[in-house]
C-alpha cells in the first residue's frame, strides 16, 4: 500500500461514523495520488496527509433559547477550524436539522481547497446548527443567532476566523449575529461576511456564488467550443445560491426551465420567472408550491427529478448527495453538455464517474462556487481598508476569479496527464497552495 491508500484507510477506520467527511476526503484522496507519488518520501515524513485530514480545532457547543411560548429550546453548535495555513479559516455557518460533525467537516475540509483556489489569503472552516429556521418567527431565530454568537464570539475574530452565510443562513441571521458580537466584544470588525450593506457588507456578495458559477460556466464552455446562449439550463434548489445562478445564466442567454426546494420542484418550460421566485423564497420564505399562482401554465411536482428534464447544462445548487448514479444516467442519455456544481459535493462519487466518463464537463463545487467565498474575502479587504468597491469593481474582480480558476484547474489536469478532469485538477491546484505552505511553517 502506498503512503495516499494507507492515510486513507486509518481515516476510514477512525471515522468510519462519519460519512459525508470520509465521502469526500476519498473523492480528493484519489486524484491526488500522483501528486504524493512525486513527493511521497518527503509527504509522508512531514505527515502531510494525516495533518491536512485533522482539523486544527473542533469547537462543539450547546445553544439553548427561548421560544415564542417561553420554552427553552436547546440545539449544538459547531464550528471546526479546519486549516489555517495560508489565511485566516474562512467558510460558512449552515443552520439545518441534518447538521452534525460529519456534515461540518466535510464542508471544512472541502472549504480548504476552494479557499486555496481563490487565489486569496484565507483558511477553511465550516461551522452552524442543527437548529431549523424554517417555520420560527424573526424573535425565535434572533433568539437563536444571540445564543449561537455569545458562545462563537470567544473563538473567532477578524483575523482568527471569518464566518458566514451556508444553507440558512442569510442576510437576516448575519446581521442578528453581527450585531451581538459587536456588542459582547465591543469591536467593530469584519468578523462575519454577507453583512447588511449599511455596516460593512460587500456589494455583490449576495449573487456571487451564482454569478461566480455562471462565469465559470461561460469560461468552461468558451474554452470547449461552445456558449451559453440559448441553451437550456436545469438548475435544483431555490435558494441563495440557486436563484443567482439562474439569474446569471438568464442574463448570459439561456433558458432556465427547473428550481427546487426540499418538497418539489417546478417546470415552466418557457424559463422560470425569477421575479416571482424571489419573492416567494427571498420575502415571504414559502413553498415552491406557490408559484403556479404566478404561472399558471407551469408544473409543480412533489419530491426530487430535476435531472429527469432535457438539458444543456445541469446546476445542481441544493445540497450534497442530490445528485445520484441514476440521476447521471438520465442527464447523459438526454444529451447533457456541462454540470457545473453549486452546492457543495451535490454529486456522489458514482455519479461524477459516470458523467465524467460519458464525456460530459464536470466541475466540482470546489472550484465552481468558489465565486461565493472569493467575494467574502474581496469583502474582508473593503473592511480592512475602511472603503467600499463599486457593483462594477467587484462584480469583475469576481469574473477574473472564477475565469482564473478555470485555466489554474484545467491546467494542473493536464500537468498531471489527466486532461478534462476536473476534479483532479481543483483538488491538485488547492491542495498545492496549502501544502507548500504547511511545509513551510514547520510541524504545527
Ligand atoms: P439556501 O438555504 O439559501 O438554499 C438552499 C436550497 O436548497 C433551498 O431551496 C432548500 O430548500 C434546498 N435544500 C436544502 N437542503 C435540502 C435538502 N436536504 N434536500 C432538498 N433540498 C434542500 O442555501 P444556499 O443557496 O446558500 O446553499 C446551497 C448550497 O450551496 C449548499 O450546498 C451550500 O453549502 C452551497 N454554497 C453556498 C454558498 C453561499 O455563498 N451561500 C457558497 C458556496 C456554496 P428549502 O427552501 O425547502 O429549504
Ligand atoms: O461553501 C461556501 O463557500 C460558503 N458557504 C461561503 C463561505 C464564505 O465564507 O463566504
Amino acid at each position: 500500500m502506498n503512503y495516499t491508500e494507507k492515510t486513507l484507510e486509518a481515516v476510514r477506520a477512525k471515522y468510519s461514523y462519519q460519512p459525508e467527511f470520509l465521502q469526500a476526503v476519498s473523492e480528493v484522496f484519489e486524484s491526488l495520488e500522483k501528486v504524493i507519488e512525486k513527493n511521497e518520501k518527503l509527504y509522508e515524513s512531514e505527515a502531510i496527509l494525516e495533518r491536512i485530514v485533522e482539523p486544527d480545532r473542533q469547537i462543539i457547543f450547546r445553544v439553548p433559547w427561548v421560544d415564542d411560548s417561553g420554552k427553552i429550546r436547546v440545539n449544538t453548535g459547531y464550528r471546526v477550524q479546519f486549516n489555517n495555513s495560508i489565511g485566516p479559516y474562512k467558510g460558512g455557518l449552515r443552520l439545518h436539522p441534518s447538521v452534525n460533525l460529519s456534515v461540518i467537516k466535510f464542508l471544512g475540509f472541502e472549504q480548504v481547497f476552494k479557499n486555496s483556489l481563490t487565489g486569496l489569503p484565507i483558511g477553511g472552516g465550516k461551522g452552524g446548527s442543527d437548529f431549523d429556521p424554517k417555520g420560527k418567527s424573526d424573535r425565535e431565530v434572533m433568539a437563536f443567532c444571540q445564543s449561537f454568537m455569545t458562545e462563537l464570539c470567544k473563538y473567532i475574530g477578524a483575523d482568527t476566523d471569518v464566518p458566514a452565510g451556508d444553507i440558512g443562513t442569510g442576510a437576516r441571521e448575519i446581521g442578528y449575529m453581527f450585531g451581538q458580537y459587536k456588542r459582547i466584544r465591543g469591536l467593530y470588525e469584519g468578523v462575519l461576511t454577507g453583512k447588511g450593506l449599511s455596516y460593512g457588507g460587500s456589494l455583490v456578495r449576495t449573487e456571487a456564488t451564482g454569478y461566480g458559477l455562471l462565469y465559470l460556466v461561460r469560461e468552461l464552455l468558451k474554452c470547449n467550443g461552445s456558449s451559453i446562449e440559448g441553451k437550456t439550463v436545469v438548475i435544483s434548489g431555490a435558494g441563495n445560491v440557486a436563484i443567482y445562478a439562474a439569474e446569471k445564466a438568464t442574463q448570459l442567454g439561456g433558458k432556465v426551465v427547473t428550481m427546487s426546494d426540499s418538497t418539489g420542484w417546478i417546470y415552466d418550460k418557457d424559463g422560470v420567472d425569477l421575479a416571482a421566485v424571489k419573492e416567494i423564497k427571498e420575502k415571504n420564505r414559502a413553498r415552491l408550491t406557490e408559484y403556479k399562482k404566478y404561472r399558471p401554465e407551469s408544473e409543480y411536482h412533489e419530491g426530487r427529478g430535476v435531472w429527469s428534464v432535457k438539458c444543456d447544462i445541469a446546476l445542481p445548487c441544493a445540497t450534497q448527495n442530490e445528485l445520484l448514479l441514476d440521476d447521471a444516467k438520465a442527464l447523459v442519455a438526454n444529451g447533457v453538455e456541462a454540470v457545473c456544481e453549486g452546492a457543495n459535493m451535490p454529486s456522489t462519487i458514482e455519479a461524477t464517474k459516470y458523467l465524467q466518463e460519458n464525456g460530459v464537463l464536470f466541475v466540482p463545487g470546489k472550484a465552481s462556487n468558489a465565486g461565493g467565498v472569493a467575494t467574502s474575502a474581496l469583502e474582508m479587504s473593503q473592511n480592512s481598508e475602511r472603503l467600499s468597491w463599486t457593483f462594477e469593481e467587484v462584480n469583475q474582480k469576481l469574473n477574473g476569479i472564477m475565469v482564473g480558476i478555470y485555466h489554474n484547474i484545467a491546467n494542473a489536469a493536464e500537468e498531471y496527464g489527466m486532461k478534462g478532469n476536473f476534479v483532479a485538477g481543483a483538488n491538485i491546484a488547492g491542495f498545492q497552495k496549502v501544502v507548500n505552505a504547511m511545509l513551510a511553517h514547520g510541524a504545527c
